[in-house]
């Protein structure tokens, strides 16, 4: 999914499309402002097909609520039964939002194994005069279990560092069968951001674009032998950093004691009221275990049971003294959920963008805040409700951290 960005630069238009490896750059001849009735093709993805034709929908999304959100105020429509939709556009980049929620009948006519339960997308919408517009938009399934809330914002303490001990993120079973957590593996795959000074962005490429594989430095496993720890239809579980009541710590620290897992670091607290992840990637890494988002950016995994002896290892390029660091490759086929987080503005070196390929997450969200990071402490990012049906509540799960999540307030161990 390019994120193309647009600068005019006096009388050119230079168009640069931040696509894997740079990506190319068109020169137009002068800025064309088009302002008038554009229609918007609201299409399945290619991949989502086997949804669309039990519809009738290969040709277009009858019915999509969209919106389109310009300086000038937002753009709304509702798509034909052709799927499509004209709405009064000028050109530019917008940030386009497409919804389609399957009724009763509409979701029987789905075979069961597809999960399917609408359609939706948030994502640039790229308005250059030409009519119609394509857009491609996913089907939103129930998948499994998923990443539903992750808060690994720091707190700062006054007079002090930062307290990044705090933060948790969430599971929940967004499908309607049991599952079992033992021996699933969650933790942070290289996110690599922004070029440093020792290292060009090309140095991470194999690692940050492997179709393969997902390389991750913290890897911690769930503990159990195969059916000690279910997670039913609709249950949530909370992983945090440490498992113990925040609040007499920190201003906003939330009471974590009530944890269902924690991570434990090689200078850390132990409650034993709450069983502990069990280390098994870099053991130096964090002091008090599983700390997401280092420069507010991450790559956040889950993925199943993976015997680790027999995954391949190798070195990033650009860190030659860390002759023990080694990244493990997790395969894509073992991966259940990424959430990927990029953030907005305030890095000092250029950035090594996008911070992952599609085929793990389609685009990443962005939902820093502006201000600074203590006000962004009482702040998760969350999966949104979709649907509610026969008194289950079904999250959006599109495989796109961008579509799927949004900036709020924590609520830990409970699904919006
Ligand atoms: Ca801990
Ligand atoms: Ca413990």
């Amino acid at each position: 999914m390019a994120q193309c960005i647009r600068v005019s630069l006096g009388v050119i238009l230079l168009a640069a499309c931040g696509c894997l490896g740079g990506g190319a750059v068109a020169i137009i001849d002068s800025p064309v402002a088009h302002v008038g009735s554009i229609a918007l093709q609201i299409l399945p993805e290619t991949g989502d097909m086997a949804v669309a034709d039990a519809l009738g929908w290969r040709a277009g999304i009858p019915s999509a609520q969209v919106v389109v959100h310009t300086p000038s105020g937002d753009r709304v429509g509702t798509s034909d039964a052709a799927g499509k939709v004209q709405l009064s556009l000028e050109s530019g980049s917008f940030v386009i939002e497409v919804n389609r929620v399957l009724n009763d009948a509409e979701a029987q006519r789905v075979p069961t194994v597809e999960g399917a339960l609408g359609f939706a997308l948030v994502s640039s919408l790229l308005v250059d005069g030409s009519t119609p517009i394509p857009v491609p938009v996913p089907a939103a399934r129930k998948k499994g279990l998923i990443i539903s809330e992750w808060a690994f914002n720091s707190a700062v303490l006054p007079g002090v560092t930062g307290y990044g001990f705090g933060g948790y993120f969430e599971l929940y079973n967004n499908g309607d069968t049991t599952v079992y957590l033992d021996g699933m593996l969650v933790g942070e795959a290289i996110t690599a951001p922004f070029k440093l000074n020792f290292a060009t962005c090309q140095d991470e490429d194999r690692l940050k674009y492997d179709p393969l594989f997902l390389w991750a430095e913290q890897i911690y496993r769930f503990p159990g032998s195969g059916r000690e720890h279910p997670v039913i239809p609709g249950g949530v579980v909370v992983l945090a950093t440490d498992g113990i009541d925040h609040r007499p710590i920190i201003a906003n620290g939330l009471d974590l004691s009530h944890a269902d897992f924690e991570f434990i670091g090689f200078n850390d607290v132990d409650n034993p009221a709450v069983p502990n992840m069990i280390q098994a990637g870099q053991p130096y890494l964090d002091s008090h275990g599983f700390e997401a988002g280092g420069a507010a950016s991450t790559v956040t995994y889950l993925a199943l049971p993976v015997d680790l002896t027999r995954a391949p290892r190798q070195r990033p390029l650009s860190n030659p003294p860390s002759d023990a660091l080694a990244y493990v490759g997790i395969g894509r086929t073992s991966m259940l959920d990424v959430y990927s987080h990029l953030r907005r503005g305030g890095y000092t070196f250029p950035p090594c963008l996008p911070l992952l390929l599609p085929v793990f997450d389609r685009e990443s969200a962005s939902l820093t805040g502006d201000a600074a990071a203590n006000t962004d402490f009482v702040v998760s990012h969350a999966r949104r409700l979709f649907v509610e049906r026969n008194g289950r509540k079904y999250l959006l799960w599109t495989h796109s951290s961008r579509t799927d999540f949004v900036r709020g307030t924590r609520t830990v161990g409970v699904v919006p």
